[in-house]
């Protein structure tokens, strides 16, 4: 079944591919060029809902959409919906994490526990539905390894040996990580769709 993935990360895309890869699911998922919607929402359900809806209206496709971030416990959920541009700009993770960095420098390690977060969003044949994804760690105090992207190098995924979640090969994230949580949960509505 043929499913558009409303994203114009395309880190977030090939980690969709290596899910699937993973024998998850038997879709074939199409990208998706169309215009950005403003992501006005105040939670990652909003944000995901308004990306799919546009995608689906666009394109006539299923519709799936990823809004995720990184939650720190000790800053409230922060920066939650914002973790894309914590450090002002859109997608600029070094100086996204290393504001991060810099805002827990005086935490103790028993106070920096974290989570990622995913929803995903499906929009297909007029219904809607959302899935969460969270993937418990905590805050490290420098970046280490250079897979994945934004706060991986970071973030300290609890059950991975210290490792931080930028020094897992893509296979393991993608099979413990937020986005796999979210995608499992998502897949029997994806089964249960009209084939076309
Ligand atoms: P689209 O809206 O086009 O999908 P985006 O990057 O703007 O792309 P979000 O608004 O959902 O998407 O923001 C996601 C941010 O959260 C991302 O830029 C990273 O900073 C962080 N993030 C999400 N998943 C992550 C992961 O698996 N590893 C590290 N950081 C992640």
């Amino acid at each position: 079944m043929k499913v558009v993935l409303a994203t114009h990360n395309a880190h977030k895309a090939r980690e969709f591919q290596t899910i699937l890869a993973l024998g998850v699911s038997e879709l074939e998922i199409v990208t998706y060029d169309g215009p950005e919607p403003v992501e006005d929402g105040a939670t990652f359900a909003e944000n995901a809902l308004i990306k799919a809806r546009a995608a689906a209206a666009h394109t006539g496709l299923p519709a799936l959409a990823d809004d995720s971030g990184i939650c720190v416990d000790i800053l409230g959920g922060a920066p939650g919906i914002f973790s894309a541009r914590w450090a002002g700009r859109h997608g600029d993770d070094r100086a996204n994490l290393q504001l991060l960095l810099d805002q827990l420098a005086d935490v103790p390690d028993a106070n920096r526990g974290a989570h990622f977060s995913c929803t995903i969003a499906l929009v297909a044949d007029g219904r809607e539905a959302t899935v969460e994804g969270v993937w418990p760690g905590r805050v490290a105090r420098e970046a280490r390894g250079e897979n994945g992207f934004g706060y991986d190098p970071i973030f300290l995924p609890d059950g991975e040996g210290g490792a931080s979640a930028a020094e897992l090969e893509p296979e393991r994230k993608s099979s413990v990580s937020h986005r796999a949580r979210a995608f499992a949960a998502i897949t029997p509505l994806l089964a249960a769709l009209p084939r076309s």
